[in-house]
């Protein structure tokens, strides 16, 4: 497999990518965290452009422009709320990383970075979302000869790690 996957911390507004990952709320109106934040990095026509889609349901992902961001676009999509694992989480959480790909195959995106979908507000275990997320990384890249880098940005040390762990589990080279 090509090496593009790659783990970092850091902020992933200041990103000079195609595209970034936003993991927002069915209204894709703003909220806190990673979604606040881009929100914030964009500014105030990032939210216009937002209201103009009739928000976004779960499992599904909205593409945008980035505005005053680095990255070209944002890729709006809604994570599962974690309920304790048994209300179809992996499946919507999948399908939230699976919408994010297509949707950068269809807009030509040839780097594209990544929050932890999910695991923040919404509280989805780390361990089993990045099992996830690496997992449909890994067939995007076997689907998408186009893909480039597939950046997953880490806000703290302990969610790298995590990534790390389980990229090596999968057998990832990153
Ligand atoms: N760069 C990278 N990662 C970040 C950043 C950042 N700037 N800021 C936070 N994170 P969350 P969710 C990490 O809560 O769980 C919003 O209010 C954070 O540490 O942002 O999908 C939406 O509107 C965590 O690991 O998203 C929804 O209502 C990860 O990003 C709800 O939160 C995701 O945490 C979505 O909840």
């Amino acid at each position: 497999m090509r090496n593009i996957i790659e783990l970092v911390r850091g902020d992933i507004t200041v990103l000079a990518v195609d595209a970034i990952v936003n993991a927002a709320n069915n209204t894709l109106l703003g909220g806190g965290g990673v979604d606040g934040a881009i929100h914030r990095g964009a500014g105030p026509e990032l939210v216009q452009e937002c209201a103009s889609l009739g928000g976004c349901r779960t499992g599904d992902a909205k593409i945008t422009k980035g505005y005053l961001l680095p990255a070209k676009y944002v890729i709006h999509t809604v994570g599962p709320v974690w309920h304790g694992g048994n209300r179809g989480e992996a499946e919507l959480l999948k399908s939230s990383y699976h919408s994010c790909f297509l949707l950068a195959r269809e807009y030509d995106v040839r780097s594209i970075a990544f929050p932890a979908i999910s695991c923040g507000v919404y509280g989805y275990p780390m361990r089993e979302a990045a099992l996830i997320a690496l997992g449909q990384a890994q067939e995007a890249v076997a689907q998408n000869a186009g893909l480039e880098r597939i950046i997953f940005v880490m806000f703290n040390e302990e969610a790298l790690q995590v990534y790390r762990e389980m990229a090596a589990q999968l057998g990832i080279p990153v």
